[in-house]
């Protein structure tokens, strides 16, 4: 079956539903997800109510209501057909909607999905959008929220901008006047709320000798050989959106002879941007990532409905809690990129790792290891082991590399499927940045382990 027709059958279904139940992802693809879906499905006029899970597994599917209503799973659930047939759900009971591999069951549940497609940049969002604009062509104010949520997913992230479907989203949001697109920009992170040589000096990928982690330096640059005026009429920072094309040519260009000379590709220092004109100027929903680190943050505090409210036009109470959980976040996470560099990562052949028990949340850990790698040495991928709160059995594995490394060879999902299979564990993830769970009598010579792997790999 054809992407299209699996896209017109799930929307068909859905239009004839009389009460629907969405089950999403706690990330910001899956709070995009459902914003999309539930607005869709209310829109119709049917009955909607939503349930977030951290993960689809036996324990969590008590939270899926036992009732006449058709379940939306969206952002998961391809990979957990068993779970949904070992609870008795039948074919027309459920469609799926997810982005992720699909696992073959006896039960033939409808599902949209663009992977076996080819379709490996287009996250649940993406597809959850198509469905809605195939409900109804008036949901095209809805391509906003499924570009967030394919940047969010760090669809964007290997091509510097969104491609294939996921870009003809992009389209729909541009004709509908809620998306700019800035092309040919600086790929950097924070350019609606980061003075600019905060912007620049948190730069990663890539990495700008001399300018990535050096805010002073930035500065200095900025000010001094570029002649950027870095503070606005009333006092305040500057951040990137404020300048104009050729402050930002002027600048890009400057940067991209710090790289020239260091021998660096430049292949990966413009991107694209997509901005939301219709918010307002120096808040995080200004642009597709800082707005999908909002919705990351209000999923990883538990708290996917005041995203999910914000991604429906909240812009009061919910809005203010939002902000509050993204300044938590980011306190969190600073804490335990200190505590990684204060302490010091072990160091193997081709890793570094750091076990920090239960100090932090589990589910903020593979985010502060990739900051602290960012610090740390590049080459080598970073490994963070951390206690659950939840299951004391459980070690929760995080694994970051960057962009070079990947280009290299590196996959880090191949490499902690393959450490943590063999322990009864599970892993998944990205080339990228890639997550297990394994069991904590095995915590001993897993790093070991994964460092023969990555070797392999880079040979
Ligand atoms: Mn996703």
């Amino acid at each position: 079956m054809g992407f299209e027709k699996e896209i017109s059958d799930v929307a068909g279904i859905i239009k004839d539903s009389g009460k629907v139940t969405i089950i999403s992802h706690i990330d910001a693809d899956g709070i995009t997800s459902e914003a999309i879906m539930r607005q869709a499905v209310a829109r119709e006029g049917i009955e909607v109510k939503s349930v977030f899970v951290r993960q689809l597994e036996p324990l969590t599917m008590k939270h899926v209501p036992d009732d006449n209503s058709l379940k939306i799973f969206i952002d998961l659930g391809s990979g957990q057909q068993n779970l949904l047939e070992e609870r008795g759900l039948s074919e027309r009971e459920v469609v799926i909607i997810d982005h992720h591999v699909s696992q073959d069951v006896d039960t033939h549940y409808l599902q949209a999905n663009g992977l076996p497609h080819g379709h490996e940049k287009l996250s649940a969002a993406g597809t959850g959008y198509l469905v809605a604009r195939e409900i109804n062509d008036s949901n095209i104010d809805l391509a906003k929220l499924a570009v967030i949520g394919n940047v969010g997913d760090m669809m964007a992230r290997e091509h510097c901008g969104l491609i294939g479907p996921a870009r003809e989203i992009v389209d729909d949001g541009v004709e509908y006047g809620n998306i700019e697109v800035v092309k040919d920009d600086l790929n950097c992170y924070g350019i609606s709320t980061r003075p600019l040589h905060i912007c620049l000096s948190f730069a990663d990928d890539p990495h700008i000798p001399g300018i990535s982690n050096r805010p002073g330096e930035a500065q200095n640059m900025l000010a001094f050989e570029a002649g950027i005026q870095l503070r606005k009429g009333n006092g305040k920072w500057k951040v990137w959106e404020d300048l104009d094309i050729d402050e930002r040519k002027n600048i890009i260009g400057r940067l991209a002879l710090k790289l020239h000379s260091a021998g660096e590709p430049l292949d990966r220092l413009r991107g694209e941007h997509y901005i939301f004109p219709d918010e307002r100027r120096y808040t995080p929903l200004r642009n597709a990532s800082e707005y999908a680190t909002m919705l990351n943050a209000c999923g990883r505090w538990v708290k996917p409905h005041t995203g999910s409210a914000v991604c429906c036009g909240e812009r009061g109470d919910q809005y203010r809690e939002a902000e509050h959980m993204l300044r938590h976040h980011r306190k969190i996470i600073r804490e335990m990129m200190e505590y990684i560099l204060d302490k010091g990562v072990e160091e193997c052949s081709h890793l570094q790792h750091i076990h920090v028990g239960d100090r932090f949340p589990d589910t903020i850990v593979g985010i502060g290891a990739g900051m602290a790698l960012s610090k740390l040495d590049r080459r080598r991928p970073i490994m963070v082991l951390c206690y659950l709160s939840d299951d004391p059995e459980l070690v929760k594995v995080s694994m970051r590399t960057n962009e070079m490394m990947v280009q290299e060879g590196l996959d880090l999902q191949a490499a902690l499927l393959e450490a943590s299979e063999k322990l009864g564990g599970a892993g998944g993830g990205h080339k990228i940045a890639a997550g297990a769970y394994i069991p904590k009598e095995s915590e001993e010579g897993f790093a070991e382990d994964v460092n023969r792997i990555l070797r392999k790999q880079l040979s």
